[in-house]
């Protein structure tokens, strides 16, 4: 039987991230994913991700945001690849916006270079944006975009020259724990190793069941569809990453970047859950894919065409606070657990996978993660 420091259970961005800095410390590394990152059937695809610093969801994730964004540039130096566009983010919502208050905390607390916008100089600077009258913002110039394949993909690369090994194609049938360690089956073959790490994504939940854990994780699919923009209003360089808390939801999205059109989708609501087993639908499957963010395009953005050019599917595996789990196993202390990303894990993939890699070899994971506890769903 083949035996390693480490096997990385799920090579998405988590994982992918966490068999770099394995290997990189010099663990015996195997990584291996059902598919063949990066790919396009869970959560890392795409294109494009945000990454933003002061943090709405809580000003405790931005300590490590701003460990992430440093990692995200060490990574662009050892691979030569552009991974990170500095096109700046703005958030806008009523006056007294949770979201909003949470950034301006986050901000003041890690004096982060954040400006706080009313609705006229929101307007002076993006006239083009039709927003509610009463909406104020704050803006993080130092945020942007995150190019998602190329960041799987650069830490793919890395990850193997500095000695992992990376089995695709292959799903993992069982974790079966033990004092020393554990035995990972899989389809192909039964490896060993001192420790795991799970970062399976939508399939956390079941490969959880079999080791006794039962959080509440629902994977659910959702899309993001590009929308036409040729007047360059909402080109990078003029338009910002953005999210805004609207009165019909949560609404996200992206400059133009390349004349593909501006990318938007809804962060909130529209749960549709579906199997971790079943390939994720691909847009269009269902006929209401797009109309929904296509109605925030004609009536927030105008002057970008309201009907889609072309979408994507992918998948978001929420935990019902829609905070991770970042825990080891309450009783198999060598099991790693990164799950429930909820939708905006992407960007803190970088220092997560420091986090579990350090976890994995014994040590502190460096941030306080008392608030991704899996006690507190299971306890
Ligand atoms: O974390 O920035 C984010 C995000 C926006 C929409 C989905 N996730």
């Amino acid at each position: 039987m083949e035996r390693y420091d480490v096997i990385v259970v799920g090579a998405g961005a988590m994982g992918m991230s966490a068999g770099y800095h394995l290997a990189a410390s010099g663990r015996r590394t195997l990584l291996i994913d059902a598919d063949d990152p990066p790919h396009r059937g869970g959560a890392h695809h795409g294109e494009t991700r945000i990454i933003r610093h002061a943090y709405g969801e809580g000003r405790a994730y931005t300590p490590m945001a701003l460990r992430a964004q440093r990692l995200w540039k060490e990574l662009e130096r050892e691979t030569g690849r552009r991974l990170f566009l500095p096109t700046g983010f703005l958030q806008t919502g009523e006056p007294g916006s949770a979201m909003l208050e949470e950034m301006r905390q986050s901000a003041a607390e890690h004096a982060l270079p954040v400006e706080s916008l009313d609705r006229a100089e929101i307007r002076r600077r993006w006239p083009t944006l039709a927003l509610p009258d009463t909406h104020v913002g704050c803006y993080e110039s130092g945020s942007g975009v995150l190019l998602c394949e190329a960041c799987v993909g650069a830490y793919r690369e890395a990850a193997l020259a500095r000695g992992a090994a990376l089995l695709t194609n292959t799903l993992v049938v069982s974790i079966e724990p033990d004092a020393e360690g554990a035995t990972v089956r899989t389809e192909a073959g039964v490896y060993r190793a001192d420790s795991v790490v799970l970062t399976a994504g939508k399939f956390a939940g079941p490969l959880l069941g079999g080791i006794g854990l039962k959080p509440p994780l629902t994977p659910i699919r959702k899309t993001v569809a590009w929308f036409a923009a040729s007047g360059g209003e909402y080109g990078a360089g003029r338009f910002p990453a953005f999210l805004f808390d609207l009165p019909e939801g949560v609404y996200y999205g992206f400059p133009d970047l390349d004349g593909s059109g501006v990318k938007a989708g809804r962060h909130d609501g529209d749960w549709r859950p579906v199997s971790a087993g079943e390939p994720l639908a691909p847009y269009g499957a269902d006929p209401d894919d797009g109309a929904d963010v296509g109605r925030f395009v004609g009536k927030y953005l105008p002057g970008a065409e309201a009907t889609p050019g072309r979408g994507a599917s992918c998948s978001y595996t929420m935990t019902p606070d829609e905070h991770f789990i970042l825990d080891r196993h309450p009783e198999h202390a060598r099991i790693v657990i990164g799950a429930g990303f909820s939708g905006h894990g992407f960007k803190f993939a970088s220092v997560i996978g420091e986090m579990l890699a350090r976890m994995a070899s014994g040590e502190p994971p460096g941030f306080d993660i008392g608030m991704f506890s899996i006690a507190r769903f299971t306890p």
